[in-house]
């Protein structure tokens, strides 16, 4: 069987009109090309010193590690210089970043949440990139509301996973495919051609310690699967957790299952610990490209029209059957 690299994938996808244009291919392989980097930093761990926190906070007042700084450079840097950018957005970083004026302006907006999972850093748990693609409206000087367009906008989404294996998940709206990153060349070739998520599933990833601080429905939800076959759900479910959202939704993108981080009291806003921008959006992007649903227990992800750059949200996500589920519950 010939091996399909990632460009010509694109290059192909280009040809057949499922990708918008050639600046969005140079983009998506420009992004795919930094994480390999990224994924050499990560892999070297200890032996090059890259663990540990860096002594700087970010705006979520989150104290950032090393590498979480290390990812965010690589990206800005690895993308300012190519001409397909009107600005970033990052997780790590306070205020939008626009393209500097020594280079081309493009009409892309990146988004990306550099090193999610980062409290998995350090113990060699999987962690991954995660990143969302925009298009800039209008040729006003970049700023915040540029990128407050809702998740339904996106041209293209997705995330390398560093793992025991790196993979790249990638939507561009016509369904969701899979890459492997080959290490001996460097390049990511397609394994996974058409990426579907289950209607019903008997697993749900949610973090049990925060129970006592959700709202009635959840509680009702997760409590309701806990029973098991004896309960009202007549079926026993499985729990995993394994801390980085991208862990979560790649396991349910391969087998099916639910993830949860609802509104937790605790929170401003109660709104709950995800970001939109940097991560409900792109993977509610990818779960419905592969059959599946994603809320935030009142409607959908996807049609959430953002306030802030760093706006958080509950999020429900995976196989339809579930999401339905508790969203029913929040009436
Ligand atoms: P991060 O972007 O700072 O790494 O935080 C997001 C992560 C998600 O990947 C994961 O689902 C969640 O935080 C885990 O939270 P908890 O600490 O409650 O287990
Ligand atoms: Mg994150």
């Amino acid at each position: 069987m010939s091996r399909i690299a990632l460009a010509r994938y694109l290059t192909e996808a280009l040809q057949q009109g499922r990708l918008a244009d050639a600046e969005l291919a140079r983009l998506i392989e420009t992004v795919a090309d930094i994480c390999v980097s990224i994924s050499h930093d990560v892999a070297q761990g200890a032996l090059s010193g890259v663990l540990g926190e860096a002594g700087t906070g970010n705006v979520q007042g989150e104290q950032q590690k090393k590498l979480d700084v290390i990812a965010n450079d690589r990206l800005l840097e690895g993308c300012e210089w190519t001409g397909l950018l009107a600005g970033m957005g990052s997780e790590e970083m306070d205020e939008p970043y626009p393209i500097k004026a020594e280079y081309p302006q493009g009409k892309y907006l990146l988004m990306f949440d550099p090193l999610d999972g980062s409290s998995n850093i350090d113990v060699n748990i999987s962690v991954g990139t995660i990143f969302s693609i925009l298009k800039k409206q209008g040729d006003a000087p970049l700023r915040e509301a540029d990128f407050l367009q809702p998740g339904t906008s996106q041209v293209a989404a997705g995330y390398v996973l560093y793992g025991p294996q790196t993979m790249l998940v990638l939507s561009f709206g016509h369904g969701v495919v899979g890459f492997t990153l080959d290490a001996g060349s460097g390049r990511f070739v397609l394994t996974h051609p058409e990426i579907k998520v289950p209607t019903a599933t008997k697993e749900f990833a949610i973090n049990m310690s925060n129970q006592r601080h959700w709202e009635t429905p959840v509680q009702r939800w997760v409590s309701e699967m806990l029973a098991g076959s004896t309960g009202p759900r007549g079926k026993d479910f499985n729990m995993r957790w394994v801390a980085s959202m991208v862990g979560e939704v790649h396991r349910i993108l391969m087998r099916g299952g639910v993830f949860s981080y609802p509104r937790d009291a605790r929170e401003p806003g109660k709104a709950g610990k995800l970001r939109l921008m940097y991560e409900a959006n792109p993977m509610s992007f990818l779960i419905e490209q592969a059959g599946g649903a994603a809320t935030n227990g009142r409607q959908r992800i996807l049609d959430i029209q953002p306030e802030q750059l760093h706006q958080r949200v509950a999020v429900f996500l995976g196989s339809k059957d579930e999401v339905e589920t508790v969203t029913g519950y929040h009436g």
